[in-house]
């Protein structure tokens, strides 16, 4: 359906842009300075025809990837939050520039503020710990950033990044080793596996990621 409508836009983008330039260089054609006119509205109307083609190549060739990208290669995508505290903390630059620094491309983003419905959703696995009730009521206690991440070997480079669960237990140089102390509050969160990555992407982002082409990706991956 996104490709009929990008398509179909760019057509109609084209279309209407040829038109008003084609009428321009018609009107042109009768004054004294014609022909330099003309010639001159056709290479503008050359350049937007191109443009818009180019606009609609880009899009139409945005959506062949699912949300959870294509786990194993450098598409593979894994969902990052930055919990309540975070937030609070003021350390969403902090985290997301750490990411952006090691090279993985950011394609999803966006402040939610959770119900408790959700936390129990995305928190499912965890529901018949006894921390689970408290764990809920933190989560959606206040906005949280989501966030979809792209990159090889991100779901697993991820988790490194952010440190161990116990925050005490974390290394100096991870998010949750560099930045927090207590276990209930170690700031962020990411998918612990390519199953878990698709149900939490699918979750938060039910509209999809932006599969948009990074151009340094040569100077990343060799
Ligand atoms: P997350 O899902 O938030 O990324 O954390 P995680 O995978 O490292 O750890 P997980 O086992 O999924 O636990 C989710 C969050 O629950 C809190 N927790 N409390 N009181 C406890 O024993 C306990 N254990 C875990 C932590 O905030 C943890 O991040
Ligand atoms: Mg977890």
């Amino acid at each position: 359906m996104f490709r009929h409508f990008s398509t179909v836009a760019g057509r109609i983008r084209t279309a209407s842009v040829s038109r008003a330039v084609s009428t321009f260089a018609a009107r042109s054609t009768a004054s004294t300075m014609s022909s330099k006119i003309a010639s001159g509205s056709l290479m503008v109307a050359a350049v937007i025809q191109a443009f818009a083609l180019n606009s609609e190549t880009m899009l139409t060739s945005c959506e062949s990837l699912p949300v959870y990208g294509k786990p194993g290669t450098n598409q593979e995508r894994t969902f990052l939050a930055i919990k309540p505290d975070g937030v609070q903390r003021g350390l969403i630059g902090d985290i997301i520039t750490r990411f952006e620094k090691r090279g993985y491309k950011l394609v999803g983003l966006k402040m939610v503020w959770p119900t408790e419905e959700m936390a129990k959703s995305h928190y499912a696995d965890l529901k018949k710990k006894p921390f689970f009730p408290g764990l809920v009521k933190f989560f959606s206690s206040g906005p949280i950033v989501c966030m979809c991440w792209e990159g090889k070997d991100i779901i697993k480079q991820g988790r490194q990044m952010l440190g161990e669960t116990q925050p005490l237990a974390s290394k100096p140089g991870s998010i949750r080793g560099d930045f927090s102390i207590d276990l209930g509050r170690n700031i962020c969160h990411g998918s612990d596996s390519p199953e878990a990555a698709e149900h939490e992407l699918k979750m938060w982002f039910p509209e999809g990621a932006n599969d948009w082409t990074k151009t340094v990706d040569s100077s990343v991956y060799e």
